[in-house]
């Protein structure tokens, strides 16, 4: 029995065949290759690793060698394999005396000692044992003399041995009776030397139990920094004056501890500039007894966070010292973190260097408050950057050496995905992607922290990917690593959480909606087949796949132990269990009216308003977009105003234009100028008989409008005056009237925006 964890995709295949050497990422088609092969995978995947031979089952006896001062926690983890994969006997030894009498034996250690390299390569046959790069480690298993078989594992820190017991684990195959272990040279260290999450978002923060979980997490892939800094733990940043009552600082030493032991440093961050004077002693004061506290736990990393505030300076004690810098906030700041560096991390040992994020951590070029806070502040003091834009759909090498120049600090990239702080009722799911491989120290980046969602257990499936790419980013291929996440937190549920996952998909960053790409031809072929009168043959495979996604969610809640993880989903879940039964109740209606069972037609009808009621009283949301334009149609048939031209009296700005309103996407959208007399219209190309708008507004909504229709585009009829609207979808009836022109006239708005419209729908519904 094999620990846990099942890969989808081999990076490297191992054959049983003996002597087949396969370069990393290669898939065996050799004709030595025997039926018996076994696809293995490691994650983050490695820098180098081959096989070098067919590999040989796991002994249920086995001796591990360790030297004074093998890392704990390597230990630990190598024991929990090996009683996990059915292990009975462990014999123990020192390198002091590394005679065993064991049929397997594994070196575990920082092997770099002459005398101890010469030992273990002369009882092995393994001639590499270099390791040279922080975290980094060598593994290698090998028949070696005497028919005895040797893994050895040495990192040339305890991280790097860690992390080497962490692969090892990935490499055992389970297998009836006896599980096996492939023979393999692997040489493998981190990109990025900093590789993390930083708990950053606003809402409700993780659990004691989510971050505890968290940390483990991070530790099985290779993520090696955790920043504490929740914008709504009130002891963080409403109330940091404040110290945190005993039992939450006793949370905080359990979590360094738990930190310490997965190879993570845990950094304590506190935001105090909504309401500091940069300049007083006492706000200095109560920071260092902040910190303080946290150094009497354990925690030796710290960060005094920025972002987010009015850079303007409130106190007039900060006006007086700092008023007539050029530039006042950029002083104020460097200030209290020169001072909180002085006194505070450089009069205690052992502190790493001090973490910021400056208020100007997202603009693309240089602005006054960032030349200066780079003049400023002390050199070593390391600042975070979100890349360019707070979401950055993309960062790049080119990107970093600006910023860089700018900063003249060492980054640390607060990567703000896959947080979901800005949009509660999304999920985002999908590969980090738009990263360019080149993010290193050679560019002024020494690392990355990943700013997860507020849906601690979920937000594994992306940082799984964020995790894979800060190892080894010139190896990272979004969408194969997306796979090996949802093998290893799916296990047997890995088809309903795949189609769970796709629905959950697009965000900033991904673009695209695989289920509703999936979907399109399906649905665009059955509207072709209708209106040919012979929706039959096509309606099948669109039923199969609403049969899919209705039954993802019971599936998932009958295969998946992760209680925290079905929780944390149940509304999506429910969601895209109603978007199945609706897909199913829209097709089966189509069938009905084509049948001319009126009956029939009416009743699925009828199930399928329910069931969008249903829907929408679901606030949270999927990506399926096209699915709204599908029941559009199945309820209120074609909607005329799909692709014909649109004129609008402006445009906010020059990528919010008319055509965005009438393109079939809810996602793209029409906004005008901030005036209430604005309107969009919409050419239908011919005249028609119509009897209902939809309008799906933005935030920006109209509070006052009118519905107008012209069939020469001079002569303006009213069919409908709204003097109340709450914004949303506006679904809007009025007696059938001939037209070919549809225009929203806007009379009031909601908001100090303007008018702002995702679809302008029209429609000459029959029903
Ligand atoms: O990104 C930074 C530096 N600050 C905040 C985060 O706390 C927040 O989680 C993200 C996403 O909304 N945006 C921010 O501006």
């Amino acid at each position: 029995m094999a620990i846990g964890k099942s890969f989808a995709k081999a990076a490297l295949s191992v054959s049983l065949a003996a002597g087949l050497v396969l370069p990393l990422g290669v898939q065996s088609t050799s004709a030595q290759e025997t039926s018996m092969s076994y696809a293995v995978s490691v994650s983050p995947i490695p820098k180098f690793m081959e096989q070098t031979g067919k590999g040989f089952p796991l002994n249920p006896k086995v001796g591990l060698v360790t030297e004074d001062g093998t890392d704990p926690s390597a230990i630990e983890e190598l024991k929990q394999a090996f009683k996990a994969a059915g292990v009975k006997k462990i014999i123990e030894s020192n390198m002091k005396n590394p005679d065993l009498q064991a049929p397997m034996i594994f070196w575990l250690g920082e092997f770099s000692d002459a005398a101890e390299v010469k030992t273990i390569k002369e009882k092995t046959g393994i001639t590499d044992l270099n390791v040279t790069s922080k975290d980094g480690y060598i593994l290698t298993s090998k028949q070696g003399k005497e028919a005895k078989k040797h893994i050895v594992i040495s990192g040339k820190d305890g991280a790097g041995t860690f992390y080497g017991t962490q692969t090892f684990k990935q490499l055992i195959i389970e297998r009836q009776g006896t599980d096996w272990i492939p023979e393999v040279e692997i040489k493998d260290y981190p990109t990025m030397p900093i590789r993390g999450a930083i708990e950053g978002f606003y809402g409700k923060p993780w659990s004691h139990e989510d971050r505890l979980s968290q940390l483990e997490f991070y530790g099985e892939h290779k993520m090696n920094s955790f920043i504490y800094a929740p914008k709504d733990d009130p002891y963080h940043r409403e109330k940091w004056r404040e110290p945190y009552p005993q039992e939450k600082i006793a949370e905080i030493g359990e979590l360094v501890k738990a930190a310490h032991k997965n190879h993570v440093t845990f950094t304590f961050a506190i935001s105090p500039g909504n309401t500091i004077t940069y300049s007083s002693d006492q706000d200095l004061q109560a920071l260092i007894n902040k910190a303080q506290a946290m150094w009497d736990v354990g925690v030796r990393s710290f960060a005094l966070y920025l972002d987010d505030i009015d850079p303007n300076l409130r106190s007039p004690e900060d006006r007086a010292k700092f008023g007539s810098d050029v530039n006042p906030p950029a002083a104020a700041q460097a200030y209290l973190l020169n001072r909180f560096n002085d006194q505070f991390i450089k009069t205690h040992p052992g502190a790493e260097r001090l973490i910021t994020v400056p208020t100007d951590y997202y603009q693309a070029g240089t602005t006054p408050y960032r030349t200066r806070f780079a003049q400023l502040v002390q050199p070593d003091v390391v600042v975070q950057w979100t890349g360019i834009g707070v979401v950055a759909p993309t960062i790049t090498t080119a990107d970093a050496d600006k910023i860089h120049d700018i900063f003249k600090h060492d980054l640390l990239i607060w990567d703000n995905y896959p947080v979901n702080d800005f949009n509660r009722n999304r999920l985002f799911l999908g590969p980090l992607v738009g990263r360019d491989a080149g993010l290193t120290p050679d560019h002024g980046v020494i690392g990355l922290t990943a700013n997860p969602m507020n849906e601690a257990e979920t937000s594994k499936i992306p940082l799984f990917t964020v995790a894979d790419y800060m190892w080894n980013p010139r190896a990272y291929d979004p969408a194969d690593s997306l796979e090996r996440s949802l093998k290893e937190f799916g296990g047997t549920a890995y088809e309903p959480l795949k189609t769970f996952v796709d629905s959950s998909y697009s965000s900033n960053l991904n673009g695209s909606e695989p289920v509703s790409e999936k979907l399109k031809p399906l649905i665009e072929q059955f509207w072709a087949a209708y209106d040919a009168k012979n929706v039959q043959p096509t309606a099948d495979a669109l039923l199969s796949e609403f049969l899919k996604i209705k039954n993802t969610s019971a599936q998932l809640r009958g295969m998946m132990g992760n209680k925290n993880f079905l929780d944390e989903v149940d509304p999506y879940l429910k969601k895209l269990e109603l978007y199945g039964s609706a897909g199913e109740e829209a097709v089966k209606m189509a069938l009905a009216e084509q049948a001319n069972d009126a009956q029939a037609a009416a009743e699925q009808r009828a199930l399928l308003k329910n069931s969008l009621k249903e829907i929408g009283n679901i606030p949270q949301n999927l990506s399926l977009g096209v699915l709204s334009a599908f029941f559009d149609r199945a309820i209120n048939g074609v909607n005329l105003a799909e692709g014909k031209i649109a004129t609008a009296s402006s445009s906010e700005v020059d990528w919010l234009t008319q055509d965005l309103a009438v393109d079939g996407n809810d996602n793209t959208r029409w906004a005008s100028l901030y005036t209430d007399n604005q309107w969009l219209m919409v050419d239908l190309g011919q005249v028609y008989s119509i009897n209902k708008v939809i309008l799906s507004w933005e935030a920006a909504y109209g509070k006052q409008y009118k519905i107008q229709v012209s069939k020469d585009g001079s002569q303006w009829t009213d069919v409908y005056t709204e003097l109340n609207s709450n914004g949303g979808i506006n679904e809007i009836e009025f007696p059938s009237t001939e037209a070919r022109y549809v225009k929203m006239q806007g009379i009031k708005r909601a908001t100090s925006w303007g008018y702002s419209i995702y679809e302008f729908k029209v429609f000459n519904v029959h029903n």
